[in-house]
């Protein structure tokens, strides 16, 4: 039998990828694992899927029909290189290696160019969902040549999770696109989490409410505009109670976050390009500062307001405020992350559909939320949009949060509650909207110390004053940077 995609790698990701593919009218599924028993496991456990195995990646790729397609599920870094090798010797050009792993974008973009020299074509692909994701549908982000997706895009298809009658699947572009995209999701997902954590705190320590109350007021918000994948599991973990201890499972979990780095490669990546990705960064800061127990309880004695001092007059609108907040400062984090999507596209040279990402991420992906489709609009309507919160629908979400935000952040100062997403968020809110910066004098310090020069409002040219000597201006043959 010959098999029409294979899959290489069945730990839980690669398994339930292969059993979503098999699944898929029209689809035969070839597998191969490093180590057999985990092949094994998978025939015995799925006879219904109809899985070719294989033992030697000579016989998988014998048991593939040309063009060859394969997606490699392994661990990212040593694991994907050591599988392409073997890959790429068994496979013939026209053959399409796809590789799923959580991959680094510069490492797809090196694959790439090597892999594309044998005539083999190379897609790295972000896919997000966790397990579930990859079992039932989840959400695709595709980066390879436009050949590739010829043959590819109808499977990817048939298996990505379904929006509004459309597959969560697009050709994002070439090469380290796909990963690239995927990888701001991740950071996206980063901020979104920590916000709603910040909502969750403020909330408890505001009005004393429980976690399992707080779980309503989650559940209740997930009918509305926020309704999102990420609220929705935030209620359903404020819900969970401890067997063992009989508390509220949030209060016996180690408060210390961990992360497997896309968070910090999001941030790092937006650093090069020069794209302020404030809310991502907070939340990447936040779960190191969570994870410093030593510094912790060293400061856990330093001056700052008592807890009590904090009692809303009316606690219903302040949760409400809460809520306002949360979804302004929702939408700066993905603002922020399409910025770094566009910087990225602008650097790479991808051709980089803003709104077709906003639409692949409204299913199967961490993300997914009802708001997405907003932002699809907003790309529709004005696709050389320069800021996403400058569109119409989200200066109305800004100006009906305005007082609410403002509030929520001073009330978190007062109260000394850490709240680093919501009010970040609003300063970035509000640098990206001053009509002036005190960049002005940042750069009258760099000229004084540095000679690096500045510009001037009011006449073309590049300047300099002559700080140490009669402090004439001159203007000056370099640029101001
Ligand atoms: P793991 O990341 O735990 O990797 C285990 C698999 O890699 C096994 O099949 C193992 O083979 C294989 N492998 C390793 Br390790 N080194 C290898 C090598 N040198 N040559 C060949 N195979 C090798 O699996 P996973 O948790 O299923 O994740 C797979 C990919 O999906 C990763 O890149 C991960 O980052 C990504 N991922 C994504 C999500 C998501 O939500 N999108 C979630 C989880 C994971 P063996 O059986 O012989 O040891």
């Amino acid at each position: 039998a010959q098999a029409n995609i294979g899959v290489v790698g069945l730990a839980v990701m690669g398994s339930n990828l292969a059993r979503n593919l098999a699944s898929r009218e029209g689809n035969t599924v070839a597998v191969y694992n490093r180590t057999w028993a985990r092949t094994e496991t998978l025939i015995d456990e799925h006879p219904e899927a109809g899985f070719i195995p294989a033992k030697t990646i000579q016989e998988f790729a014998d048991s593939l029909a040309k063009p060859r397609t394969a997606i490699i599920m392994v661990q990212a870094g040593k694991g994907t290189d050591a599988v392409i090798d073997e890959l790429v010797a068994v496979f013939e050009p026209g053959d399409i290696i796809v590789d799923g792993g959580n991959a680094l974008f510069t490492d797809t973009i090196r694959r790439e160019a090597a892999v594309r020299e044998t005539g083999i074509n190379f897609v790295g692909a972000g896919i997000s969902g966790g397990e579930e994701g990859a079992l039932n549908g989840p959400s695709i982000m595709p980066g390879g040549s436009a050949e590739a997706w010829q043959t590819l895009g109808p499977i990817l298809k048939s298996i990505a999770a379904v929006a509004e009658g459309e597959p969560c699947v697009t050709h994002v572009g070439t090469d380290g696109a796909g990963h690239f995209v995927k990888m701001i999701h991740n950071g996206i997902e980063y901020a979104d989490m920590q916000l709603i954590a910040e909502a969750y705190d403020l909330i408890r320590r505001g009005t004393g409410k429980s976690p399992a109350e707080i779980a309503d007021i989650f559940a209740e918000w997930n009918k509305g505009e926020l309704e999102s994948y990420l609220i929705e599991i935030t209620a359903e973990v404020l819900k969970q109670v401890d067997a063992e201890t009989g508390k509220p499972l949030v209060d016996v979990i180690l408060d210390q976050a961990g992360s497997k780095g896309t968070g910090v490669w999001t941030v790092q990546t937006s650093l090069d390009l020069g794209i302020p990705v404030s809310g991502i960064a907070e939340a990447v800061f936040a779960r190191s500062l969570s994870s410093k127990p030593a510094q912790r309880a060293a400061a856990s004695s330093l001056p700052g307001p008592s807890e009590d001092a904090f009692k809303p007059a009316d606690p219903e609108a302040f949760i409400e405020g809460v809520r306002l907040a949360l979804y302004a400062s929702k939408v700066i984090a993905y603002s922020q992350g399409f910025d770094a999507i566009v910087a990225g596209a602008e650097q790479y040279g991808w051709d980089i559909k803003k709104g077709d990402i906003a639409k692949i991420w409204r299913g199967g992906c961490i993300i997914r939320a009802r708001f997405l489709n907003r932002i699809t609009e907003a790309y529709a309507e004005n696709p050389g949009l320069v800021a996403l919160v400058t569109a119409p629908f989200f200066v109305d979400v800004m100006a009906k949060a305005q007082t609410a935000w403002r509030n929520v952040v001073a009330d978190a100062a007062h109260a000394g509650i850490p709240a680093p997403a919501f009010s970040s968020s609003l300063a970035y809110y509000d640098g990206l909207r001053a009509d002036r910066l005190p960049a002005a004098l940042v750069q009258g310090q760099r000229d004084f110390f540095g000679a690096h020069t500045y510009k001037r409002v009011d006449k073309e040219g590049t300047f300099h004053t002559l700080w140490s000597g009669d402090r004439s201006e001159i203007e000056s043959e370099g640029s101001s940077h």
